[in-house]
């Protein structure tokens, strides 16, 4: 089990063996503004020169300590990209930067699709709807400020309200497909977790037919390979864009034409949690009540919808493949989902908590710290460097922080913080860690792994 935590922030101090909290928190702003393209933060400077959905809602949550008027503009780039049917799109792409593949040439969203924006070129897939997050954190740090930041937020929420709203309903009825009240994937990547163990079986379902050449960039940019996607792994992500195309990323045509459908349970607790977060904003700031009502509505119908996927005694989730027909079982961080969307009766929430912090997950005894592996450790799926097969991503160590925090569960949350930020103390702000030797992994410098400790040393 894990380790009790330290009584106050001295303790966290002190557990730093590289750089203090305050070197860290200015390199992690300096990386912020160094990844800062303008209006938009890529999400890494080398491997991922554009804009992400969930990465940039991450962003905005560190940068709302720095600038509130920043963090809004992050946002706000990300939702001048909104598609016209409400979806917000995986990537946005920076003006004439090159060196991601696939780019836009690729996607051709413009061209095929007639939901695609008039604005800036996008891909064709979403990521996890953790924008009210972001939306909470730029309100509550505005109101810590003077009059005219203030108002910069909230007109920035009388704004985008709707839009907000709108996003959240192409989720709830474009992405349930067949009212079960969980979120369809079309593509891993639309998961945020590309090639996690949880996909293997229905990318095994997935045979790329007749595809067009193509180059990798992200393996010139990151030496060791093995820590990314295999050759084989990409020509599926890679076919699944192609049938997208082929469907000219129409909602209707994709739920009966592509290989890949899933039942995503890690990204409806998400979408439950946001929609009880934008819910309450709305309650807050006096949005129109059939709004906020009907975000409350869905939050419940999606809570339901993971709740019902779990296991009477662990209380662990499970994705669903709609394709197969199956139940996906992995060991992975979904099996957490319901900590994330709450709903569980008591008695099993503990049993779940307990697993999470147990030896299967973040009390594993080599673990260099007590974080969430992607996979579990004990787990015949787990590989400690393989993207997110294994290794800890700070960013999703600071997601379970900050929903512990606000479940109630402050001593969890703090643990979380006190081992995260002794892991970033290397100063790397790497993309993922070797969970037992505490290596940095994949890309360093990745902007919402800075982003997540500058809101834990805010
Ligand atoms: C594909 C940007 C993104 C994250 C994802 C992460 C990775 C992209 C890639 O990088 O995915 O979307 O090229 O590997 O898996 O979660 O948003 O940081």
């Amino acid at each position: 089990m894990l380790r009790a935590p330290g009584p106050d922030q001295q303790d966290v101090e002190m557990a730093h063996p590289g750089f203090t909290p305050t070197q860290l928190a200015a390199r992690a702003a300096y990386l912020l503004r160094g990844n800062d393209l303008g209006t938009m933060t890529s999400a890494a400077p080398r491997l991922y020169p554009h804009m992400w959905s969930w990465d940039a809602a991450f962003v905005a949550v560190g940068l709302a300590p720095l600038s509130v008027e920043r963090a809004v503009i992050e946002l706000d780039t990300l939702l001048s990209a909104q598609w016209k049917n409400g979806m917000i799109p995986h990537i946005v792409f920076a003006n004439g930067v090159d060196g991601y593949f696939p780019g836009p040439a690729r996607w051709e969203c413009r061209l095929l699709a007639a939901n695609a924006p008039d604005g800036p070129d996008t891909s064709g897939i979403t990521q996890p709807p953790v924008h009210a997050i972001a939306v909470q954190r730029i309100l509550d740090h505005s109101r810590r400020h003077g009059r005219s930041t203030r108002a910069v937020a909230e007109e920035f929420l009388n704004r985008r309200w709707a839009d907000l709203v709108r996003w959240h309903r192409w989720l709830a009825h474009a992405r349930d497909p067949l009212g079960s009240g969980r979120i369809t994937l079309y593509h891993g990547w639309e998961s945020g977790m590309d090639n996690s163990p949880r996909w293997d079986r229905a990318y095994g379902n997935v045979r790329p037919g007749d595809l067009p050449p193509y180059r990798r960039e992200d393996v010139l940019v990151v030496a060791d390979p093995t820590q990314r996607p295999t050759d084989r792994e990409y020509d599926r992500y890679l076919w699944l864009v192609e049938q997208m195309r082929r469907a000219r990323y129409d909602d209707d045509a994709l739920s009966s034409t592509m290989d890949f459908a899933v039942e995503d349970v890690f990204v409806t607790a998400i979408f439950a949690l946001a929609c009880e977060v934008l819910g309450q904003i709305g309650e807050e700031y006096h949005q129109a009540k059939s709004d906020t009502r009907e975000l409350f509505g869905w939050a419940e119908r999606f809570r339901a919808g993971v709740i019902a996927t779990t296991d009477a005694r662990t209380g662990a989730a499970r994705d669903y493949d709609t394709r197969l027909q199956r139940w996906i079982t992995t060991e992975t961080l979904a099996m957490f989902a319901p900590l994330i969307s709450g709903g569980l009766p008591r008695a099993t929430e503990s049993n779940l908590l307990r697993l999470f912090e147990g030896p299967r997950f973040c009390g594993h005894p080599d673990l260099r710290y007590a974080l969430p592996p992607s996979t579990s450790p004990v787990s015949k799926d787990f590989r400690p460097r393989e993207y997110w097969r294994g290794p800890v991503w700070p960013v999703m160590s600071w997601l379970f922080s900050w929903v512990f925090a606000h479940r109630g569960w402050a001593e969890r949350s703090y643990m979380l913080r006190a081992e995260a930020l002794r892991q970033a103390s290397d100063g790397s702000f790497a993309e993922y860690y070797e969970p037992f030797t505490g290596e940095p992994l994949g890309s360093m410098q990745q902007s919402w792994t800075a982003a997540s400790v500058l809101d834990w040393l805010g």
